[in-house]
């Protein structure tokens, strides 16, 4: 999978996608993160990314020429996503949307934003990762990197993590325990030691249920109520 970022910062990003798990699947070939930076495609001395406002008004506007210039050079995958807070909200149904294309781009945008012509002639879209602002669009892509990358296949290695988690079923993981078996007095739940693995993972959805009914009622809405089984999990281990 491909995703091409366009950003004033790529040193920042980069450094972001060389490290950990996308940087592990960036050197296995997995995954294949292009940064790309404006100003290598501005004209001037000062190597100029904006300029203030037509109309007046606080702020300065990043100026569309070396935005069309940098997409247009490398012909990057599509869609070009825009990010920022007035886009589509990104949550765990569409980093799996956009895990299952070939490729998509990201454009960050930094001051007041992009010149509105960027946004009509250029981008495809525009991505949200929360109803705050940022400073510029750097930490949202970086975001979505990891969202996203983390569900390539072979990025994570398929027989775990990513498909048993939080979300993949729409509740909240079970609780996470390791050594040592009793820490300050505070012991591990005895079924995680009896050895039943079926039973482990009764105890376990029953966890996710209640965590999800107590803290996330709005998911347990989603997925249209609790199953006759759900209901006989809770009962198992009633506390
Ligand atoms: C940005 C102008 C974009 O602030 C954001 C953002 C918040 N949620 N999702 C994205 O993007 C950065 C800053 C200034 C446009």
């Amino acid at each position: 999978m491909r995703i091409d970022v366009f950003t004033i910062f790529p040193g920042l990003v980069d450094g972001f996608a060389s490290e950990s798990l996308l940087g592990r699947a960036r050197q296995q070939g997995t995954l294949d993160v292009r940064v790309h930076d404006l100003r290598d495609q501005t004209t001037d001395t000062h190597r100029t990314v904006d300029d203030s406002p037509f109309g007046g008004g606080a702020g300065m506007v990043m100026v569309p020429e070396p935005i069309f210039a940098a997409v247009e050079l490398v012909d990057p995958p599509r869609p070009l996503l825009y990010l920022r807070p007035a886009g589509r909200r990104l949550d765990q149904d569409y980093a799996r949307e956009l895990a299952s294309r070939d490729g998509f781009s990201l454009l960050c945008g930094r001051y007041e934003g992009v010149d509105e012509r960027v946004r009509e002639h250029l981008v495809d879209g525009e991505l949200s990762i929360g109803d705050y602002v940022l400073g510029g669009g750097e930490v949202a892509a970086m975001v979505v990197l990891e969202a996203v990358g983390r569900l390539v296949p072979g990025v994570m290695g398929n027989d775990t993590s990513a498909n048993e988690e939080s979300f993949s079923e729409g509740l909240l993981e079970y609780p996470h325990y390791t050594r040592p078996a009793e820490f300050r007095g505070w012991a591990v739940p005895d079924v995680l030691r009896s050895g039943d693995h079926a039973k482990v993972a009764r105890w376990r959805r029953a966890e996710s249920l209640r965590r999800t009914m107590a803290l996330r009622p709005d998911l347990i809405e989603a997925r249209g109520g609790l199953t006759a089984e759900e209901h006989a999990r809770l009962g198992e281990f009633d506390r």
